[in-house]
């Protein structure tokens, strides 16, 4: 089993190892794996392509890890504890047998609909079990999993779909999240209208709603699951095969597909849940993210299933039936890990102490968030109320594009110091540089966030553009993987995350790209320009702010607003949604036409006084007109 680090001075000495000898450091822990064969060499590199390889030459079924290499040792011990939107419903479990049968039946399906290794599969699910032994389903066979967040509109997700060119779509007919139901097939409907690679839709039952249905395209999966045979051989990938898309935001307008490999994946979510965590035989896990984001695919599905670990999916929202909703099921299923985000955090602490005291959390070990970074208010709040004054918060940071954790207390053995996501795991090698890119090697600076040697889990490319990159991560500085954030570090060497330095912005921890709002924006007939920027918002952590100008001044704002944010949420979707859109004239741009974002994020986070140097600024008076109108 992966190697786990259970001191601080075994994470010195590990972490001094991992660094001297990275392969044979990645080698023992890919060691603990089934391999149908074996690597013949832990690592290639070249950031300059960039071009990396991990265990090259090895061959495996990230399933048969997840799967049936438990099958002996606890085929009867719960893989997936499946707790609904109504606490009313039954909570459903799957053994590691059952899961097995489940993800070997659904094997079958995608067969018999002409899915082959190397073809993209296209998720549009809620969270429901289906989700989970349908991407496991995917691995098993070899084709490649691209799953868009339920909450994006029909035009995000038929954009995404045509990206990847997939071949299916696996959705459901409709979904519960709180007391809402959303029509989810009739999104898939309207995507499909403009997506020809798609030639078959496999639709879960959940609500039992009406439906549209296109016959010779349309299948129910439960009547296909039925005859369907319960064992099906794994598919050999090699290391390197692809094993899924993910979508996510940059700083331009078109979301990029990050690409994970089968063997690189495997070994790093693995290690870094087990050591993260801490967790032990016999423990319940529980991650509240949606596995639409890379937080539920690495750890509610490959990292704690690789382990072994019993993890807990929930279909629901934090505030139904009320804001216990949490701390119910944490005593409910008698969770010990429980991994959740700031947001959330933010979103029930303000509706108070009451919702948390009468639950019995005495089963819970450790706390984790993730997605953005956590202040301090809430830091303490989690810590004192869900901890009870006791608890290791593993504060973790890491991206879509990294994989995995990649800075983070080891649970209990090393540091916490709130607000930090403290120290990189073994095997991770990050350092702050300047704007030069000269590294900066003393301690208690402020620089930008880089990595500086390949961890198994980096991205390989950006689906079917791999200058793009190239360009967003490996051009900025030489020889670095640059992450886009900001970092403080301090007099000892902890690692604090401040946010983003790119045109990107975290609205309850999710990633959006000022560009891909304002494109949608810019859809209103009316609108003629617009610019986005973040501004600090108590519960969300980023609002989103519109500056826009328009063809002519709105008869009624109020109505034009509610337009704007009407087209973003069919262009993207609801989280896309502006919170403050401020109608001005023009905006603040350089002489060269370049918009000048920092003087707009001065103005709406309420700190334009000192604006800093405005000499390259074309029109001052426009900044006035701004600041007067400001929401
Ligand atoms: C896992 C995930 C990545 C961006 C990243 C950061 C921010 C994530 C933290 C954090 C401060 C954290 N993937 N971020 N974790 N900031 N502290 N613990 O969120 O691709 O969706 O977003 O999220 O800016 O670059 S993501």
């Amino acid at each position: 089993m992966t190697l786990r680090i259970r001191t601080f001075e075994e994470y010195e000495a590990v972490y001094q190892e991992s660094v001297e000898n990275p392969e044979a450091f990645w080698a023992a822990q890919a060691d603990t794996f089934f391999w149908r064969k074996k690597w013949s060499k832990v690592l290639e590199w070249d950031f300059r392509k960039p071009d990396i390889k991990w265990f090259l030459g090895g061959k495996m079924n990230i399933t048969e890890n997840c799967l049936d290499r438990h099958l002996k040792t606890r085929g009867d011990q719960v893989a997936i504890l499946w707790e609904p939107n109504d606490p009313g419903e039954a909570a459903k479990t799957f053994t590691y047998r059952e899961l097995h049968a489940e993800v070997c039946r659904m094997a079958h399906v995608l067969k018999k609909h002409g899915i082959q290794k190397g073809d993209r599969i296209c998720f549009y699910m809620p969270m429901i079990p289906e989700l989970a032994i349908g991407l496991l389903a995917c691995a098993r066979i070899g084709a490649i999993h691209s799953v868009v967040f339920a909450g994006f509109s029909a035009h995000a997700l038929a954009d995404r779909i045509n990206d990847a060119t997939c071949k299916m779509v696996i959705c459901a007919d409709g979904n519960y999240r709180g007391n809402k139901s959303i029509p989810v097939k009739e999104v898939v409907d309207i995507a499909l209208q403009n997506t020809p690679s798609i030639e078959s839709v496999l639709v879960a039952q959940r609500t039992g709603q009406e439906v549209h249905w296109q016959s010779g395209r349309d299948f129910w999966l439960h009547e296909e699951m039925k005859t369907a045979s319960e064992s099906c051989e794994a598919e050999e990938m090699d290391s390197e095969d692809m094993l899924f898309i993910l979508y996510t935001s940059g700083s331009t307008g078109k979301p990029k597909g990050v690409v994970h490999s089968c063997g690189g994946y495997m070994v790093y979510t693995a290690y870094s849940f087990k050591n993260v965590f801490q967790y032990d035989e016999g423990d319940v896990y529980w991650c509240t993210a949606d596995i639409g984001w890379i937080t539920g695919h690495s750890y509610i599905v490959y990292g704690p299933l690789l382990a072994g670990a019993t993890t807990v999916m929930f279909e629901g929202v934090p505030t139904y039936p009320d804001a216990g909703r949490f701390w119910e099921i944490c005593e409910k299923h008698q969770v010990n890990q429980f991994y959740t985000a700031p947001t959330a955090i933010r979103a029930l602490q303000a509706q108070g102490d009451r919702h948390v005291t009468p639950h019995d959390l005495s089963k819970l070990k450790v706390l984790g968030t993730v997605g953005e970074p956590i202040n301090t208010e809430a830091w303490e709040w989690y810590h004192r109320l869900v901890g009870k004054n006791k608890l290791p918060i593993v504060d973790t940071w890491w991206q879509t594009e990294t994989g995995g954790i990649m800075i983070s207390p080891l649970a209990g053995i090393t540091w916490l110091k709130p607000t930090y996501a403290t120290l990189p795991l073994p095997g991770i090698q990050p350092c702050l540089v300047n704007a030069d890119g000269v590294e900066l090697t003393e301690n208690n600076v402020e620089g930008l966030l880089c990595i500086k040697f390949p961890w198994p889990s980096i991205l390989r490319t950006t689906y079917g553009d791999h200058e793009r990159c190239r360009l967003t991560y490996f051009s900025h500085f030489e020889d670095m993987y640059f992450t886009g954030d900001g970092a403080r570090r301090d007099e000892n060497g902890l690692y604090r995350i401040i946010g983003r330095v790119d045109d990107v912005i975290n609205v309850s921890g999710h990633r959006m790209g000022t560009a891909e709002v304002e494109n949608a924006i810019n859809e209103h007939p009316q609108v003629v320009e617009s610019a986005v920027v973040g501004f600090p918002h108590k519960i969300k952590g980023q609002g989103i702010y519109a500056f826009v100008i328009c063809t002519e001044a709105p008869a009624d704002d109020e109505a034009f607003r509610k337009e704007v944010r009407q087209v973003v949420t069919e262009e993207i979707g609801p989280i896309a949604k502006p919170d403050k859109i401020q109608i001005v004239s023009g905006l603040p741009k350089t002489r060269s036409g370049k918009i000048m974002r920092r003087i707009l994020r001065k103005i709406a986070d309420g700190t334009a006084d000192s604006l800093g140097d405005v000499s390259t600024l074309l029109d001052p008076a426009v900044v006035e007109e701004i600041r007067a109108g400001v929401l």
